[in-house]
């Protein structure tokens, strides 16, 4: 596989941007090898600046269930910037993004966009402490709410694959606020409420989370952050900026019938272009800035090219049979995917659902921090260079999770399967 041109602009981008990268997970770093730079992508498939053109089941991390320049979408945002690109002023494309999220999710009343999940996340928590009155917060260990100070400690995505869950340059005064919690371990959020229960202004968390790969919630779980979260007067945030509209019209909140008191989003609302979102019970979000006195601003929030792009891409999935076709396509592809690993006699775990799935490289159930960091990450690098060998681009990084879109159709899966085995033979050798 030639990369010349990769690695001659991956010498010339680390002159002038920290690590080559404009984010870590980007990096290769984890696989042991340097970042491919992407010049085109079409479809499920994306091409490097050395013309090999790869299987995507990364989707830039998740908002393209659409697929790359869905034609759609590629229009509604051609039309939108020969209008401007930035008003820096109400438009009615704002409105009409926010009346579609209301419109999904039946706890959120209101919504607020901003530019990405992190500024969504941080600008959340900060409310829920200004309702409550409350300095402390609940997150839980893997789980990954952006890269604000409250929530880099025992973070996933790039924490995690750098295997520093913890970021220097946190104020510890801030970090003692943060109280960290096992996923689907009741009692170590009972624990942690037992302690500090009135000083708690909100839990977050990833229902599903996706930043230590794929991991599900057991029975039972967020409903009992839903109950204890209530009786202590604590906010029950969900952070679903990967499962916000991935899993059905609107976010897993709705699959589990349950009402947190606000929600994160990001990724797909945008279309692919960036935004992030909060939102929730009125009465909280009229605390906001101008409504309320709870700062936060943003001179390219709501801007019409976002929203143009991100009400096309919604109205696509609200056809019906949308989610069904998708979560079908990926449970065939699933099945088939483990019997490559059978068939090889490699140990490894699928989780998955609707279209997003991880494998990981262990024996072992996987349903939380502890259990996904005991994968063999070794293994994991060899089955991505091997992979990425034969063409297809999956995350680099055991502790991220991959999607399928609506544009990998029958033949590209069945191509992908194909690609896989071979690998599988690469990695066997
Ligand atoms: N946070 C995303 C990983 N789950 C990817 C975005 C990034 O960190 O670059």
């Amino acid at each position: 596989m030639k990369t010349g041109n990769s690695a001659k602009l991956f010498e010339e981008a680390q002159k002038y941007i920290p690590g080559g990268v404009n984010s870590p997970v980007r990096a290769f770093k984890a696989v042991g090898l340097e970042p491919l730079f992407i010049k085109k992508a079409y479809g499920c498939r994306i091409v490097d600046e050395d013309d090999n053109e790869y299987i995507d089941f990364v989707g830039s991390w998740g908002p393209l269930i659409l697929g790359h320049a869905h034609p759609r979408v590629v229009e509604a945002v051609e039309g939108a910037a020969r209008k401007g690109t930035s008003f820096g002023a109400p438009c009615a494309a704002e409105i009409e993004l926010a009346r579609m999220i209301t419109e999904a999710f039946p706890a959120i009343d209101m919504v607020r966009m901003v530019n990405s999940g992190t500024e969504a996340a941080l600008s959340a928590i900060r409310l829920a402490r200004a309702y409550t009155g409350r300095d402390k917060i609940v997150k839980f260990e893997g789980c990954y709410h952006g890269h604000s100070d409250s929530f880099l400690i025992k973070a996933g995505s790039g924490l995690i694959t750098a295997g520093v869950t913890s970021s220097p340059g946190v104020p510890e005064d801030l970090a003692r606020h943060t109280l960290v919690a096992q996923y689907n371990d009741k009692s170590s959020v009972e624990k942690i409420f037992a302690a500090y229960g009135k000083e708690i202004a909100a839990v977050i968390v990833e229902p599903i989370p996706g930043n230590m790969g794929l991991v599900l919630p057991e029975e039972g779980f967020l409903e009992m952050l839903r109950g204890i979260s209530e009786n202590y007067g604590s906010l029950l945030i969900f952070d679903e900026v990967i499962t916000g509209f991935r899993l059905n019209y609107g976010g897993y909140q709705n699959m589990a019938g349950l009402k947190p008191d606000l929600t994160v989003l990001g990724k797909i609302i945008g279309g692919g272009l960036p935004v992030g979102a909060y939102g929730g019970r009125r009465e909280i979000m009229n605390m906001v800035a101008p409504a309320g006195e709870v700062y936060q601003a943003g001179t390219l929030s709501g801007n019409p090219l976002a929203m143009a792009a991100g009400a096309a891409g919604l109205q696509m999935l609200k056809a019906g049979g949308f989610y069904e076709k998708m979560a079908e396509k990926t449970q065939l592809y699933i099945k088939e995917l483990k019997n490559l690993f059978v068939k090889r006699k490699m140990p490894v775990v699928i989780n998955h659902i609707g279209s997003m799935f991880t494998v990981f490289f262990s024996d072992k159930y996987i349903n939380n921090y502890q259990s996904a960091v005991s994968c063999d990450t070794v293994k994991f690098a060899d089955y991505f260079r091997c992979l990425l060998n034969k063409g297809i681009y999956i995350p680099p990084s055991q502790f991220e999770l991959s999607f399928i879109s609506a544009a990998h159709d029958g033949e590209d899966i069945e191509e992908a399967l194909k690609r896989t085995e071979q690998a599988l033979k690469l990695l066997d050798n």
